[in-house]
């Protein structure tokens, strides 16, 4: 994708952050985006950060007008849920989601905007260079990548490079759209929301794509878990909604597992005594 020419109507743009435990970020992240894009607003989505986050982003909202906060219920504690509801609440042209903790470099912001304000539905931060993900990680991601590019293949969806991005920018109208007809087929839980919306986005829309290098978390730790990794599966329809419970009873439960080592002996067994 070539360089879109010319500036940026920062005011036409919300930057949709989701929080949670972030307070070693947070405060840089927003004064850096305000400084990169002023006249921009920033929604910062928390799901009951208890580490002093919201408190940070409080004494920012005085004297800052384009800063917002939602404080979502802990009950319902999920990254997908959470931009959803900073989606539901922007009301300027287009949107940007991004990380808090500089994974996504602030500066990236603009291309994706360029592209929004010039036309495009939907432009993706396509992550190159994984080098700061451990080896696991990479292999989870690539799989869940495949998994899920293999399904928007399937229903005939557009698709993306990087379906795993939390890096992307829309048009408000498409996602509020997309959202008003399909939220409660979301994975609120989830932490894949872009595949959610490619997933129910109407077929033949164009995705545009913009990489860029992908970096360490600056601050804090990370809060992925095997069960969030569980959560594409559950994207997949009900194939992969049985298969996530599936591999959640046998690798997560405390009885699953037990269960499933007692099968594993049982097949063990029987195949040695069959040998013998
Ligand atoms: N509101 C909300 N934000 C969340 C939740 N989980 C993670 N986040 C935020 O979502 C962003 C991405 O979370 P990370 O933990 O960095 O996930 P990641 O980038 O896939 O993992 P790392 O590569 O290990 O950093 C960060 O800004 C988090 O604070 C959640 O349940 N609710
Ligand atoms: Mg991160």
């Amino acid at each position: 994708m070539g360089e879109v020419q010319g500036e940026i109507d920062h005011g036409l743009f919300t930057i949709v952050i989701p929080t949670l435990n972030e307070v070693g970020n947070v405060r840089n992240m927003v004064e850096e985006l305000f400084h990169l894009y002023p006249g921009v607003s920033i929604t910062v989505v928390d799901d009951g950060s208890k580490d002093g986050t919201v408190e940070s982003i409080q004494a920012m909202m005085h004297n800052r007008l384009g800063l917002n906060l939602i404080q979502r219920n802990p009950a319902e504690r999920g990254l997908t849920g959470s931009v959803v509801d900073g989606i539901k609440s922007v009301k300027t042209m287009g949107f940007v989601v991004m990380d808090c903790d500089f994974q996504h470099p602030p500066a990236k912001a603009r291309d994706l905007m360029k592209e929004i304000q010039h036309g495009a539905k939907l432009v993706v931060a396509v992550r190159e260079g994984m080098e700061p993900l451990s080896l696991s990680r990479k292999i989870g991601s690539g799989g869940a990548h495949r998994l899920a590019s293999t399904y928007l293949w399937f229903k005939r969806r557009s698709s993306t490079k990087d379906t795993m991005s939390g890096f992307f920018a829309m048009r408000t109208d498409l996602a509020k759209d997309i959202i008003a007809v399909n939220e409660e087929r979301f994975e609120k839980r989830g932490f894949k929301v872009l595949f959610d919306l490619l997933r129910f986005a109407p077929r033949g829309t164009v995705v545009v794509e913009s990489s860029y290098k992908f970096g360490d978390r600056a601050s804090g730790q990370s809060k992925l878990s095997s069960d969030v990794a569980l959560s594409v599966l559950r994207q997949c329809g009900l194939g992969g909604k049985v298969a996530s419970g599936t591999l959640h009873f046998f690798l997560i439960n405390k009885a699953g597992r037990a269960v499933g080592f007692i099968i594993l002996a049982a097949i063990f067994v029987i195949v040695i005594s069959l040998a013998a």
